[in-house]
């Protein structure tokens, strides 16, 4: 008999098709009522697929009693309550690393654009100024080589980004609770320091409480009027309500963001501002990337249920 996978909610298809072939698997979004599916079905189920983006909490494990492992889709765990899988001895498995080129590729692009002004030079072209009589010329950008950057975080991916940024002949620095040893870049302990003294400010920490508004009002107010932030992290690592006003005001000089504090929602006060860049949470979201990620998904999952490894187990 195949063993019982319940899949939180819809994957790529290729993934769903392998989980579907090796195992006997139930889409718990399709379900008509999730809770009363999970309270009538739920010991039936002993691997639990999900994503970075859905989690899991206490309480849909509580539903889950013959559970023994959790794959997730994506590097975040800022969704998944692993305290509660860590209490019953449940493992958990996540996507480490495959996504760190193409979330670095799109902090770049970010921070290209909002620098360089490319979306906005291209709603210029599209409605005509270029080629209006009489009409202003496009405004000066500002220069992205050799210009100063700041990254907030400094792991797999922002080590990744910072490794980019250094073939564009950019002075790096970073902030992290704790210097990383070896590293050829300077650690910089006070945040509020590290934006004052950089023109780009990219943000790529964990999510979660422990980062929640660690870039505040204080923190964007020292970027100041000619500094630019990206955000590639989680939407809560910003003050979103702070960023939006010093955008409005003008007291930052523009914003690269693919992560929002109320996704899908993205403040309607952005949308009129030219020096900002909005993009869905596509950081990872290539062919490729999204492959490896689900592969990883599946040899997570299936190496824990063989012999009880996995190839990238969460910090628990
Ligand atoms: P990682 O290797 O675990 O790095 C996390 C970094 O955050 C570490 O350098 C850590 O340093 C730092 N950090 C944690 N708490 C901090 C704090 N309070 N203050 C300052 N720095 C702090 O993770 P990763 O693989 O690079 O991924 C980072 C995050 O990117 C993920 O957790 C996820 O939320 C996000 N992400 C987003 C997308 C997207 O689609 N936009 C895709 C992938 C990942 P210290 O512990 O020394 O402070
Ligand atoms: C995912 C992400 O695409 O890996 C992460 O933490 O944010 C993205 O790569 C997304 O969260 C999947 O649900």
């Amino acid at each position: 008999m195949k063993t019982r996978i319940l899949q939180a909610g819809r994957l790529l298809p290729s993934l769903e098709a392998r989980l579907a072939a090796a195992f006997d698997t139930v889409l718990l979004a399709e379900q008509p009522d999730p809770q009363a599916y999970l309270a009538e079905y739920g010991a039936g189920f002993e691997g639990f697929v999900t994503s970075a983006g859905v989690g899991f909490t206490a309480a849909t494990l509580d539903r889950l009693p013959r559970l023994r492992v959790i794959s997730s889709f994506g590097v975040g765990l800022d969704k998944l309550d692993l305290a509660a899988a860590r209490a019953r001895g449940i493992a958990v498995g996540y996507t480490p690393d495959v996504l760190n080129d193409c979330v670095a590729d799109l902090a770049m692009a970010l921070l290209l654009d909002i620098g360089r002004r490319v979306s906005e030079a291209d709603r210029f072209v599209r409605r005509g100024a270029w080629t209006t009589p009489g009409a202003k010329s496009f405004p000066l950008a500002r220069k992205v080589s050799g210009a100063k950057l700041g990254i907030v975080g400094f792991g797999r991916i922002g080590q990744t980004i910072a490794r980019r940024a250094a073939g564009f002949g950019m002075d790096i620095r970073y902030h992290t609770r704790r210097p990383v040893a070896g590293a050829p870049w300077l650690h910089e302990p006070a945040l509020v320091e590290l934006a004052r003294w950089c023109d780009y400010l990219v943000v790529i920490t964990a999510g979660g409480a422990g980062t929640r508004h660690l870039v505040n009002a204080e923190v964007l107010e020292a970027l100041g009027p000619r500094g630019f932030v990206v955000n590639v992290a989680r939407g809560s690592v910003i003050d979103e309500a702070a960023l939006v006003q010093a955008l409005v005001e003008r007291r930052i000089g523009g914003a690269g963001l693919d992560v929002f504090e109320d996704e899908p929602n993205v403040p309607r006060a952005l949308f009129d501002l030219d020096n900002v860049v909005l993009v869905p949470h596509i950081a990872s979201g290539t062919e490729e990337t999204r492959q490896a990620m689900a592969d990883r998904v599946f040899d997570n999952l299936q190496g824990f249920l063989r012999d009880g490894r996995m190839i990238s187990p969460a910090p628990m």
